[in-house]
């Protein structure tokens, strides 16, 4: 039987979108854009399934998916023995954060001692209070975590929080995150050493996926230089290695190139110009090994 490897992804919401665009731009075809439960990927074997995020970690512990992309959260909230993250994917990021109606005196978490916390993550809420050695009652809620205070469920609530915006219209104010989360790439503990033949196919996603993620927040810079800076410009650029040196033309100038991370770009194009660079070309990179 040919070996292929199963990914759950979600069926719709936060997740499916960036979730099937880092898939395909691994270079992974598949037909219809309506995310039927089951599809076969036409150029690699791997086989979807679309279901709630809910599901899969429980859906990858049991083997009926391999791997599966899902929220830390989701994943840490079922805490499910055999079940480990392979990757962080950086995306979907967010935080739950302890929130309390405006006018609650809150000083630290110690302030929700005797309290109910709403929230759709207890056993996450649970572990941290604990660790903190705060006494409160976490109250079960599956949604709208962010009204319960108002219907007098809950003295406080600890639910996700990205913009901050759904709190501020329900009167809440966000006084702690607890815990940050991303969506994460999961597999069952061992997959690597136990299902050879699928942790083939696992590897060489990863390293399509590690590519794309690893150029995600580079560019490639191009400039020309005089050629006695050159020394200079390699400290300012801090590249992978050297960067590459061409000549020009007028053999006192070359033209260099290197890789340097986005949120240093200012600082690297201002003191590169400080040493004579000139005709700085910026690009962005779509994919990108060590
Ligand atoms: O239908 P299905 O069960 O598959 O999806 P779902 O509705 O359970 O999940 P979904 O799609 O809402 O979220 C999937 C994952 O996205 C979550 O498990 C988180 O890991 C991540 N994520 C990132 C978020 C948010 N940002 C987020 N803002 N999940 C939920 N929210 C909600 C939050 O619960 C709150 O109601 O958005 C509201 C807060 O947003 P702000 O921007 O107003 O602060
Ligand atoms: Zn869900």
């Amino acid at each position: 039987m040919e070996d292929i490897l199963r990914i759950a992804i979600q069926h719709s919401g936060r997740l499916s979108e960036k979730s099937l665009e880092i898939i395909r731009s691994s270079g992974i075809e598949f037909g219809t854009e309506s995310r039927i439960l089951k599809e076969r990927a036409t150029n690699f074997p791997v086989e979807f399934l679309f279901v709630r995020d809910d599901d899969i970690p429980t859906y990858v512990s049991d083997g009926v998916a391999d791997i599966g992309i899902v929220g830390r959260n989701e994943s840490d909230e079922k805490d499910i023995e055999n079940v480990e993250v392979v990757r962080d994917l950086k995306f979907a990021s967010c935080r739950l954060s302890i929130a309390v109606p405006r006018g609650f005196d809150y000083k630290s978490l110690e302030s929700l001692n005797g309290k109910r916390i709403a929230t759709s993550y207890p056993n996450i809420l649970t572990k941290i209070l604990k660790e903190r050695g705060v006494e409160a009652t976490p109250v079960f809620v599956s949604g709208s975590v962010e009204v319960t205070v108002q219907i007098g469920i809950a003295d406080a609530i600890c639910d996700i929080v990205s913009t901050g915006t759904t709190l501020k219209m329900n009167g809440l104010e966000e006084v702690e995150p607890i815990y940050y989360s991303s969506a994460v790439m999961i597999s069952r503990k061992n997959f690597f050493i136990k299902e050879r033949k699928k942790a083939e196919i696992l590897n060489r996603l990863l390293e399509r996926m590690d590519a794309l993620m690893m150029a995600r927040h580079k560019k490639y810079v191009l400039f020309n230089l005089p050629k006695e800076k050159i020394d200079k410009a390699a400290e300012i650029v801090g590249s992978m290695k050297s960067p590459t040196v061409m000549p020009l033309l007028d053999s006192s100038w070359v033209s260099v190139g290197a890789v340097v991370d986005e949120d240093k770009f200012w600082k690297i194009f201002e003191e590169l110009k400080s040493i004579g660079a000139e005709g700085i070309l910026v690009m962005d990179i779509e994919k990108m090994t060590e």
